[in-house]
Formats: C-alpha cells, structure tokens, sequence
C-alpha cells in the first residue's frame, strides 16, 4: 500500500527513533479509561466548533470523501511502550483547519470523544500534517478497541493526546485542560523530552 514515511520526525526534536525510556513492542496494547463505547452510524457525526469561521458536521461517510492519505508512523505510549511502522489512513488536521478557517484569536484545541474523554494541545502543535484523524490501520477498518470509527493520532506527542472515537474538535481562544491534563500528565507530552507528567 501506498504511504508516506514520516518515521523520521524524532530528528525534528533531537531524538533516537525509540523516545527514552521507552521499548518497542510489535503488538498493540489497548489502553481505555473505561468501556469501547458504542456508536451509531446513523447519527455519528463529527463536529469542528468554537474560533472558526466555518461550523463543520460531517457523517462517518462524508467524512471519509475528504481528501485523505496514509502515512507510517511511530506511536509512543506514556506508560512505556512504542508501536512502530503503523500505517494510519485519514484526513489530516491541516485539511480540516482550512475548511473550518480558523480565526485569528485560536491559540487552542480540545478534542472531544464518544466516551466523554477530552485532551488538549496548542493549535501549533495540531497545524501539522502527521495528525490526523484516521479511520484504517494497516489497511483495515479501526476497530472498536482502537479507537474505530475515529481516533486522532499525533506521533509527535505521547499517545493520548490522541482520543480514539473523536466526535470533534472545539478551537479555543485559551488554554484549557483535558482529562489526564487534569490528572497530572503533561500539557506538551514531547516523548523526545520524557515530559510524561506536570
Ligand atoms: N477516547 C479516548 N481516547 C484515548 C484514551 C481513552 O481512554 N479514551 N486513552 C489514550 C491513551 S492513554 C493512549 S496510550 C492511547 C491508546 O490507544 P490504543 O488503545 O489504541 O493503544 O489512546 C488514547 N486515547
Ligand atoms: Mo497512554
């Protein structure tokens, strides 16, 4: 399949591909604060709000009509473990923010998910086109535990920043704080830079 290699981002941050304190492992753990949610085609929808110029909903199916691509990344778990090599195919944050124009005052991003998580992070570090909002993993449909129909990925951070089930994107004019952000896990979460916990 076809993909773009962005594998090598650690060099960005001054790092070896595995962060520090951090071991590879070929399977894929799932980690939940709670139960899969369940979701309903009929009336999923995913919503972009706040300091936008462009409210945006779309269905599972229009969803996927964006322009979209695949690209192989590194995905780095606070807790210790990395998944190389994973293949995720979906629409890049970049491309929503151009639709939904964002207004000149947005300095923020929460995300909101089917299973009431939330996390947060500086609209600088959503402008990139490696997070993306993917909907297959190595060529098959996400499945439920991993986040399907939805998740946000973001190599460039630890992994939960990027909520699986996402439903949508609410652009702030102020920082604010999501679910492990309130609980004592780091703002930045840079893996290159071990900020696991505030
Ligand atoms: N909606 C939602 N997204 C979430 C979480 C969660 O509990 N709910 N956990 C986060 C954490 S801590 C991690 S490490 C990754 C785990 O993704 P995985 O279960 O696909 O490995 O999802 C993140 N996204
Ligand atoms: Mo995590």
């Amino acid at each position: 399949m076809e993909y773009e290699d962005v594998t090598e981002i650690h060099e960005e941050f001054g790092g070896d591909r595995l962060p520090p304190g951090q071991r590879e492992t070929s399977a894929f753990p799932v980690l939940s604060k709670g139960d899969v949610p369940s979701w309903d085609p009929e009336t999923w929808e995913f919503r972009c709000w706040g300091a936008i110029e462009n409210e945006l909903s779309y269905t599972f199916d229009a969803f996927q009509q964006l322009p979209h691509e695949s690209q192989r990344q590194d995905f780095h778990c606070v807790t210790g473990w990395s998944r190389l090599d994973c293949v995720f195919t979906g629409v890049t944050f970049p491309t929503l923010a151009n639709r939904a124009g964002v207004s000149d005052d947005a300095v923020h991003v929460m995300f909101h998910a089917l299973d009431g998580y939330t996390t947060d992070l500086p609209l600088s570090d959503c402008l990139r086109d490696e997070v993306m909002f993917a909907w297959e993993l190595d060529g098959e449909p996400l499945t439920g535990e991993h986040g399907g129909p939805l998740r946000v990925v973001t190599p460039h951070k630890y992994a939960y920043k990027g909520p699986k089930w996402i439903t949508g994107i609410e652009f702030l004019t102020e920082k604010k704080r999501g679910y492990w952000e309130k609980r004592g896990y780091s703002q930045t979460a840079n893996p290159w830079h071990e900020e696991r916990y505030s």
